[in-house]
């Protein structure tokens, strides 16, 4: 099976508001370089600093002008399972949308078994299986093997988005469930996922690198890895970059910038990036972007 390589796409933002035309301009951009699918209003789509009704319209957007030629998964994680719950039945009215995703709910630092009936509650209410979100590093919650098993159990799990290098338990996921769609989501560590038996990737980095992700997956395919890791690296060099700055989500918008879709600052509270770091970044970034 082709390895499924999915930008989670960032917001476009003008005078504060969603800029549908730029938002438009990159689903394009994207299908031409051959993605498989976009996962919307993740955590790089700033979608937790969004309203509701900003997160439903940026959903109708990009269903409309991907018009079912690749996938579309919602992302729909809420602080409360009601929230939620809005946002996933706005989503599976929309035509064209393939699947919902959800980090864990967040804040309270909820039990694991409040964890697991936020996701049961959404499989059931909404009538799908989920794909969850572990994204430990930024959600503080790590969902683990075992509790993967429990949603296979209660069929309520589609796939499973793999944010995080624990790639011992991306292998237990795999070897205990073959037939679940595991995603990888550091970008830059995707040929350890591969390795490991991820069947693609989910990132942030693919709004501007999406070529070359869909290059490492061909090559690793074809076990042409020593190619594999050289595009790794190079992929690396930016990401390397855009973590050299004060703000990553910032970064990544100047990419775009740099490609000729400009997407505006992040929202507030996070900052913009200021003259000298954008210089920092075209110098770093340019070359390596358009190879
Ligand atoms: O899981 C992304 N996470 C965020 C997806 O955007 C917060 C990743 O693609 C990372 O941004 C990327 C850099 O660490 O791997």
């Amino acid at each position: 099976m082709k390895k499924a390589i999915i930008p989670a796409l960032l917001t476009p933002f003008k005078n504060r508001k969603i800029d549908e035309d730029a938002l438009r301009a990159l689903v394009e951009y994207s299908i031409r370089k051959g993605v498989s699918g976009f996962y919307v209003c993740g955590s790089t789509g700033e979608a937790f600093m969004l309203r509701a009704d900003d997160r439903k319209h940026i959903v109708e957007i990009v269903a409309d002008q991907v018009k079912k030629r690749v996938d579309i998964i919602v992302q729909i994680g809420s602080i409360g399972t009601d929230l939620a719950v809005d946002l996933g039945r706005h989503a599976l009215g929309v035509e064209g949308v393939s699947g919902l995703s959800s980090i864990p709910p967040y804040y309270y630092k909820f039990t694991g078994e409040e964890i697991l009936h936020y996701y049961l509650d959404l499989a059931e209410e909404l009538g799908t299986p989920m794909i969850p979100y572990n994204f430990p590093r930024l959600s503080g919650v790590t969902l683990t093997p075992d509790f993967i098993s429990k949603l296979i159990e209660e069929k309520a799990i589609a796939g499973l988005k793999f944010t995080s290098e624990n790639f011992y338990d991306l292998e237990k996921i795999k070897l205990s469930y073959p037939d679940l769609t595991v995603y990888n989501g550091l970008d830059e560590m995707y040929i350890s996922g591969l390795a490991m038996g991820a069947d693609g990737a989910i990132g942030s980095t693919f709004n501007f690198m999406a070529d070359k992700f869909i290059r490492i997956s061909d090559f690793f395919e074809e076990g042409r890895i020593e190619e594999a890791r050289r595009l790794q690296s190079e992929a690396n060099q930016v990401i390397e970059a855009l973590f050299g700055v004060r703000c990553f989500m910032a970064a990544q918008k100047y990419m775009l910038d740099l490609i000729g879709i400009p997407f505006g600052d992040p929202q507030r509270p996070f900052m913009p990036l200021n003259g000298e770091e954008k210089s920092f970044l075209k110098k770093r970034c340019e070359s390596l972007l358009a190879r």
